[in-house]
């Protein structure tokens, strides 16, 4: 695709709204949109942001306190209350089912060709998503019409994002080097590395426990986040912060810094199983290739139980039912809180079969093309 055809003045640029709701999520999956425009299709983008404090740990080089700053291309911008006048893109948009500001929507029924407006939801697995991808939606005042654009884990939907130089990255990767440079103790025989990046969790003690219980050495990586008071209180501290390495009979828990994304991708990398949460450490843990477990962010009325099962029978399709048993059973147990001492045994038998089922499922989400792509492709019909 020629991005000239969407680059035809510099008010061209695309706008890319982000609500910060809670987490890193919202921030992880735009800021990694916005790079690979930029990056991989030679579009200027300008990220608008509403808590720049929390971008902040995801972009350590920004300055919340600046209005406008350009970070590895991208130019971003303090989205706040009372909206400057700013010029609108050909491509607007809107992350998460953000409202856009009311003056910024009257500039864009103002500007001409009128933009190419974009509702980017949320990745579901569930069945409804492919009838709903691509659907206009008209402004119940202004002459625009927004499109939902959904990620998604088949070509029916917008894909997931996936950088161009991800599979170059990975194949540099060294899992020595990654534990020399965290000053892990030496690997010992048959110990299992394992990363926990989750929620607040009843079933926490539960698993620790297990683990330090366990005949097999396990090594537990945990970025700084919210599961540290918790763990903290399990060994019996009275806090934890990067840097500490804990012994606890067969468990050793290494804290580690936040770090930038693609540090992230390196920590899914070198380990057996990855425990992830929300939406874009999620997608990470699928393209590591690796076994991982999903802490799904929670909703009322238990929704997010059935979006996780959704999932589950899209990844395991094909694949023998004791595993997708096994693994059900686990991922339920730590969604509830509950049960992770009696599923865990099956759900560790099964991590040899997963293993060998990452690279397959990768191959498979591969095939939808990448989200950044779709997007762009979709757009480039809804300009013309
Ligand atoms: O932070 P999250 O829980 O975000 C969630 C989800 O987005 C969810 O969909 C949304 O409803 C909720 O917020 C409000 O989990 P997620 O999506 O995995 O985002 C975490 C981001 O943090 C991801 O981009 C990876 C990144 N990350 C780093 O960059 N460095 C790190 O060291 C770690 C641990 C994470």
């Amino acid at each position: 695709m020629d991005p000239s055809a969407l680059l035809r003045a510099p008010e061209d640029h695309w706008d890319i709204f982000c609500p910060v709701v809670d987490n890193y999520g919202d921030v992880g999956v735009c800021w990694r949109l916005a790079r690979q425009l930029v990056t991989e299709h030679g579009i200027a983008v300008r990220l608008w942001i509403d808590d720049l404090s929390s971008a902040r740990r995801l972009i350590p080089s920004l300055d919340p306190s600046l209005d406008g700053q350009t970070v590895r291309g991208v130019d971003i911008r303090a989205w706040t209350s009372t909206f400057p006048d700013a010029p609108v893109g050909a491509v607007v948009i809107a992350a998460f089912a953000a409202s856009l500001p009311e003056s910024f929507l009257e500039a864009m029924a103002q500007r001409s060709p009128r933009p190419a407006w974009i509702n980017l939801e949320y990745l579901s697995a569930e069945d409804w998503v492919a009838g709903c991808h691509r659907l206009p939606s008209p402004h119940p005042r202004l002459p625009l019409v927004q499109h939902f654009f959904f990620p998604g884990l088949d070509a029916r939907t917008g894909g997931l994002l996936r950088e161009a130089d991800y599979a170059a990255r990975r194949r540099a990767f060294s899992r020595e080097a990654f534990r020399q440079a965290l000053e892990l103790p030496p690997e010992q025989p048959g110990e299992r590395m394992v990363s926990l990046f989750t929620y607040e969790n009843p079933a926490l003690p539960e698993l620790l426990e297990l683990w330090s219980k366990s005949p097999l050495p396990v090594c537990c990586l945990v970025p700084e986040g919210r599961v540290l008071p918790g763990l903290a209180a399990h060994l019996g501290l009275s806090g934890l912060r990067a840097g500490d390495k804990i012994l606890h009979e067969a468990l050793t828990v290494c804290v580690l810094p936040f770090v930038e994304q693609t540090g992230y991708d390196e920590l899914l990398w070198a380990c057996d199983l990855n425990f992830v949460r929300g939406e874009d450490s999620f997608v990470r843990a699928q393209w590591a290739e690796l076994p991982f477990v999903w802490h799904i962010y929670a909703q009322e009325e238990d929704a997010h139980l059935v979006k996780l099962q959704a999932f589950i029978t899209r990844y395991l399709d094909g694949v023998e039912p004791a595993v997708e048993l096994a693994l059900r059973d686990f991922w339920l147990a730590w969604n509830r809180g509950e049960g992770v001492a009696a599923a865990w045994p099956s759900f560790a038998a099964c991590l040899p079969l997963l293993k060998l089922h990452g690279p397959a499922w990768s191959a498979c989400l591969q095939e939808t093309g990448d989200l950044a792509a779709n997007l762009v492709r979709f757009c480039k019909v809804e300009i013309e």
